[in-house]
């Protein structure tokens, strides 16, 4: 047992993960950690280990290769060290419910499993402790109060309800209405800027739509990472995250436009479009390889903001930047998009209005 090979294929952030990480730990059983960049893409050995589902966590024991609920594994590894109690069935199906961290499941969990015992087992953490404690980073967050300042045709706003609901957040959605006045909540929370998109979690704001995704991703980082672990990836999203900002200047000039300058806006747009094309997005489906992330969100918003554009600059985007438009295209797949865009054509039939009372029709 002394020369076992023991390699665990893993993301940081998995509870699942943290179940085998907890169980190696309490067996003082050394093993390699390999990170898996797997919102980014996939290993070849993790494919290989883990074929059907492909997913981590993943043990790799003397090249055997034990999948998903391992911890009987390496419970059974070595049998010498601390001994991590079995538990009938139920608990076993129950603890795997807890992911859903329903409130009956929990009730069931506490008042059936645990009572007043220290922990489930009893006097000793073992088991389902192990089962249940990567959740623990969850717990709570349930009764977090999530609002958003919103903006409906908003595309800094449409960025932070995407990354919610890539996250699985839930929130209460507070419009304003940027045509009349503003509320004294939003001159209040962000009274530098005084602009939406404002996340205030418990009573705190955040404002700055890319600084409140970063926010989002670290707060609800159990689940579907936005950004990846590595620095200088990180580096070169938020680099060419902040570069989708400029493209509100570049839509307005042409949606501003006299009819006579109609179309002149045409190159402000599509040249920075183009270089986005070409030198970040080039031939993968998103921003940041396979995975929707950071970038994606950032520049998604526009997408809904392309028919105006394009109806006012009276040009096609697909035309100019075709993998542009078909990663629009694929984003809007994922309901976290669909559910968060707004309506193209009501973006346009509004500022068509707005037109009208700037005597600009
Ligand atoms: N850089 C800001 C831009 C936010 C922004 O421009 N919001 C607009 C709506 S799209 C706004 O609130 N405008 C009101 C104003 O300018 O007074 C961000 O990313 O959050």
């Amino acid at each position: 047992m002394e020369n076992d090979e023991v390699i665990l294929l893993d993301y940081w952030a998995s509870m699942y993960g943290m179940r085998l990480r907890v169980a190696l730990a309490e067996k003082e059983i050394e093993y390699e950690f390999k990170e898996e960049e797997f919102f980014i893409t996939k290993s070849p050995l993790l494919l290989k280990m883990n074929p059907i589902h492909k997913k981590i966590p993943v043990l790799i024991h003397n090249e055997n290769l034990f999948v998903n609920l391992l911890l009987q594994s390496s419970t059974s590894m070595k049998s010498g060290r601390t001994k991590l109690h079995c538990y009938p069935p139920i608990l076993m199906r129950e603890h795997k419910l807890s992911s859903g961290l329903t409130t009956l499941t929990r009730r069931l969990l506490e008042e059936a499993a645990l009572g007043d015992e220290p922990y489930f087992g009893g006097e000793i953490f073992g088991f389902v402790d192990i089962a249940l404690i990567g959740f623990y980073s969850c717990i709570g967050m349930e009764n977090d109060e999530v609002i958003l300042l919103d903006f409906w045709p908003s595309m800094f706003g449409m960025r932070v309800r995407v990354a919610l609901a890539e996250k699985g957040v839930e929130y209460e959605y507070k419009e304003e209405d940027l045509f009349t006045s503003k509320s004294p909540l939003l001159l209040k929370m962000n009274p530098v800027h005084k602009k939406i998109p404002v996340l205030i979690h418990n009573g705190k704001p955040v404002c700055e739509s890319l600084v409140a995704v970063e926010y989002i991703d670290e707060i609800w980082k159990d689940k579907a990472p936005l950004l990846t672990s590595d620095p200088y990836e990180r580096a070169q999203a938020r680099f060419w995250a902040a570069y989708t900002d400029k493209f509100n200047d570049f839509g307005r000039r042409i949606w501003t436009a006299t009819r006579e300058e109609f179309g002149g806006g045409k190159k402000d747009l599509i040249d920075p479009l183009k270089l986005l094309e070409e030198s970040a997005l080039g031939d993968k489906p998103y921003f940041g390889g396979e995975g929707f992330g950071f970038v994606d969100i950032a520049l998604i918003g526009f997408y809904s903001w392309f028919y105006t554009y394009e109806t006012f600059g009276n040009f096609s985007i697909e035309a100019e930047c075709p993998k542009i438009v078909a990663w629009g295209n694929r984003c809007m797949q994922r309901e976290s998009v669909s559910k968060s865009l707004a309506d193209p054509h009501k973006i346009c039939e509004v500022l068509l209005e707005f037109r009208k009372k700037q005597g600009l029709e």
